[in-house]
Order: C-alpha cells, then sequence, then structure tokens
C-alpha cells in the first residue's frame, strides 16, 4: 500500500471524519518546500498553521531532537530534568517572563491560563467563590477542548458538544467599548488572539489594544494574549503585541515553539497569576519533558540567531505588496501582518476550496477558511525569489 489513492481511500475508511484535508498526501519537507508520494514538489503557504516558522525539519533542530531522544526524553514531573531550567531561562530572557508553564498542545497552554486565572480571580483579586467570569471575543479559535469550544461563536466547533463550561462572556473583536461595557466586579481575565487567525485573519483596528490594555489595568483583569499562532515571529514580531506596543500578563506560546518537530507549549505570565498554582492543582505526564525542551530549545535558538523574525518580517511587506498587485475581478481583500496573510474572495468566486486545488496543482499549497478565504503563511525563512514565484502562481489562478 504506497500509492496515495490506497492511502487516502484507508484514512477514509478506518479514520475518523473529523477532518477533509486536501488530497494531497506528503512524505518529505525541507525548508519551504514538502514532497507528494509522487515527488511532486510544492511550497509550502500553511506551515502547519505556523507550526513550522522554522521551515521543515530544520537540520539544528532535527539534530537537537535526536542528540536529546538518545539521552533522555521523559521523566514525568515527579522528578527533574537537565533541559527545563534552560528553557525557563531563554524563554525568560527573551519574552520578559517572570513564571512559565510548560505544556503540549495550544489547547493545554490555553486551559492552564483559564485555571489559573480563575484561582488567581480568587485569591488576588478576592471574586466569590465560582462568580469568576472571563470576557472572550466572538470568532475567536483558542482549540478544541470542552471549555475552550464552550465559548466558541462558530458553530461547527461547539453545536451538539454541551453541556457547556460556564463563566465566559463574548463581545465583538476589535470593539473596545464593547470590551469595557462587559467588564464587571467578577471579571477576572480576558483571553484575545492579537489577529485572529481562524476567523480568517482579522487585524483589529490601530488602537485597540492599547484601550484594552488600559481597560485591563485599571479594572484588575488579568489580559491573556493567545499568541499560539501570531507568536514567535509569525507577524514579523517575535509577538504580535509588540505591533499594538502593549504587553499582556499572560502569553500563551505554542505551535512553532515546536519548530514542527515535537509538541510543546508554554504560558508565560508575571509571577501572580502563574504564582498561585501550588504542587498538585496542575501538570501533564509530558509537559515540560526534556525532549520537548531540547526541541523548543533549538526552535527558540534558530528563530533568533537566523533571523528569521526579520526576514518574516520583510517577506511579509513584499508578500502582501505582491498580492496587492494582482489584477482580478474575484479578489475582495487581501490583508496581512509579517507572513501572516489572507486573500479574500467575493462570494460569487464559488468558495477558496476549488482555488486551494488549483493552487495545488500550480504547485502551492494553501489552506482555505470561512468559505471564501485563502489563507497564507509560509515558513519565515522564503526567500524573495520564492515570493514572487509564490505570487505568480496565485495570480494565475485568481485571474
Ligand atoms: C486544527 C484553525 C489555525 C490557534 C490559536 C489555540 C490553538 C490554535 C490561536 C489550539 C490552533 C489550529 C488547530 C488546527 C487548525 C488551526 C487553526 F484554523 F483551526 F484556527 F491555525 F488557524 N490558539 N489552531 O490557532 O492549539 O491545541 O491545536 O495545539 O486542525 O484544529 P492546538
Amino acid at each position: 500500500m504506497n500509492n496515495s489513492k490506497n492511502l487516502i481511500d484507508t484514512e477514509q475508511r478506518l479514520g475518523a471524519h473529523n477532518y477533509k484535508p486536501l488530497d494531497v498526501v506528503l512524505t518529505r519537507g525541507e525548508g519551504v518546500y514538502v514532497w507528494d508520494t509522487d515527488g511532486k514538489r510544492y511550497l509550502d503557504c500553511l506551515s502547519a498553521y505556523s507550526a513550522v516558522n522554522q521551515g521543515h525539519c530544520h537540520p539544528k533542530i532535527l539534530a537537537a531532537m535526536v542528540e536529546q531522544a538518545g539521552k533522555l526524553t521523559l521523566t514525568s514531573r515527579a522528578f527533574r530534568n537537565d533541559q527545563l531550567a534552560y528553557l525557563y531561562e531563554e524563554l525568560a530572557a527573551l519574552t520578559g517572563s517572570h513564571k512559565i508553564l510548560p505544556m503540549n498542545s495550544g489547547a493545554e497552554a490555553v486551559e492552564t491560563a483559564i485555571k489559573a486565572v480563575r484561582k488567581w480571580g480568587y485569591e488576588v483579586k478576592g471574586v466569590p467563590d465560582g462568580k469568576a467570569e472571563i470576557i472572550v471575543c466572538a470568532d475567536n479559535f483558542h482549540g478544541r477542548t470542552l471549555s475552550i469550544i464552550s465559548f466558541s461563536t462558530d458553530p461547527d466547533a461547539r453545536t451538539g458538544f454541551g453541556p457547556y463550561t460556564p463563566g465566559f462572556r463574548t463581545v465583538p473583536f476589535g470593539d473596545a467599548d464593547a470590551f469595557a461595557a462587559a467588564i464587571n466586579e467578577n471579571t477576572v481575565a480576558a483571553l484575545i488572539e492579537p489577529i485572529q487567525g481562524e476567523a480568517g485573519v482579522i487585524i483589529p483596528p490601530t488602537g485597540y489594544f492599547k484601550r484594552v490594555r488600559e481597560l485591563c489595568t485599571e479594572n484588575k483583569v488579568t489580559l491573556i494574549l493567545d499568541e499560539i499562532q501570531t507568536g514567535l515571529g509569525r507577524t514579523g514580531k517575535l509577538l504580535a503585541e509588540e505591533h499594538e506596543g502593549i504587553e499582556a500578563d499572560v502569553t500563551l506560546i505554542g505551535k512553532a515553539l515546536s519548530g514542527g518537530f515535537y509538541p510543546v507549549s508554554a504560558v508565560l505570565s508575571n509571577s501572580e497569576v502563574l504564582g498561585v498554582l501550588k504542587p498538585g492543582q496542575h501538570g501533564s505526564t509530558f509537559g515540560g519533558n526534556p525532549l520537548a525542551c531540547a526541541v523548543a530549545r533549538a526552535a527558540l535558538k534558530v528563530l533568533t540567531e537566523e533571523g528569521m523574525i526579520e526576514n518574516g518580517e520583510k517577506m511579509g511587506d513584499y508578500f502582501l505588496e505582491g498580492l496587492r498587485s494582482i489584477r482580478s475581478n474575484i479578489v475582495k481583500d487581501v490583508r496581512g501582518r509579517g507572513l501572516m496573510m489572507a486573500v479574500e474572495l467575493v462570494p460569487e468566486a464559488g468558495g477558496a476550496r476549488q482555488f486551494c486545488y488549483t493552487l495545488k496543482d500550480h504547485g502551492l499549497l494553501a489552506k482555505d477558511t470561512h468559505e471564501n478565504t485563502i489563507r497564507l503563511a509560509p515558513p519565515l525563512v522564503i526567500t524573495k525569489s520564492q515570493v514572487d514565484w509564490a505570487v505568480e502562481q496565485i495570480e494565475k489562478t485568481l485571474a
């Protein structure tokens, strides 16, 4: 069983159908490129939803992973390992955070933050037990666990999975007045994506986050930014909050912290919020394991040492300029920040998915979202000539 049709048939037969992938079966990756089982090469403009910002199979991350895998992989947190302290130190130096809690997936980082801010609300802010409220935004995407989908506004993500976790209040994204109106004495936190990814790369109005930051400070509300997708260079800065000139109280990172190799996420915060968690109150068998730590350390190292964030910023500007120059009567909007970009098509175009298939035929992989939007997010190591080539393929497809 090695041809792609058999592999697809088997997946369909034995796997749950909770995804509808493009029918391309990949077998190898290097840098910005991936190859399918027929040997056809593609420029990856999804980067595993920004988990491979460093490019596929980065040799230095691979070396770190192989080396650590041959030494020690898992101890559990019942014992200590000799990698975790270094990861803490390097993450703290990079981001300026005072406390760190490692987990595995993005959703786990979100859940961890929710637990911590609720407890912080009761113990530090003095909210009556069981009354904590967290403000979230409409059209958010923070993961797939029950509590997280409880405050999703996407029917696909939420419907049929109740009963739901209470304690969340939804406001429109980008509307500071609505945000202000939602705060009350029981509000312990706000959980927001700096740029909404799944919603279609939605960038909030200038000044929104400045005002949200002020409101949070004034009302003793913990500002949690979900930088799981926007973080680690994706938007042309280490963290997307830098574009807004603000600092979150709690920052969530995941995806590219793994360099695409091994799931690892983290909650970064000041001492006060994560400080409420005492032994036995939270954890994970795999969280903070030495293999994950070694991989994350290498993933962060190459990101900064190889100038990937700066390259992402430059190439993002250049790519966007290219996309904006495309003459097509089916393009409704082009938007993005750094290499987190989207091309929104007019509804009459008949949906973005068919164009993703045409792009695939031209050797470029991208993913549709919300019917009419093509999301573009290549690895941060993309070069100018690769961007030129990508824009050409996109132009050909949309013309
Ligand atoms: C899938 C979307 C992207 C995220 C933010 C937390 C998580 C994610 C801002 C959870 C995850 C995913 C998961 C992936 C598709 C992808 C996605 F389309 F669903 F929204 F990237 F745009 N916060 N995003 O974007 O992280 O638990 O998955 O590690 O297949 O569900 P996770």
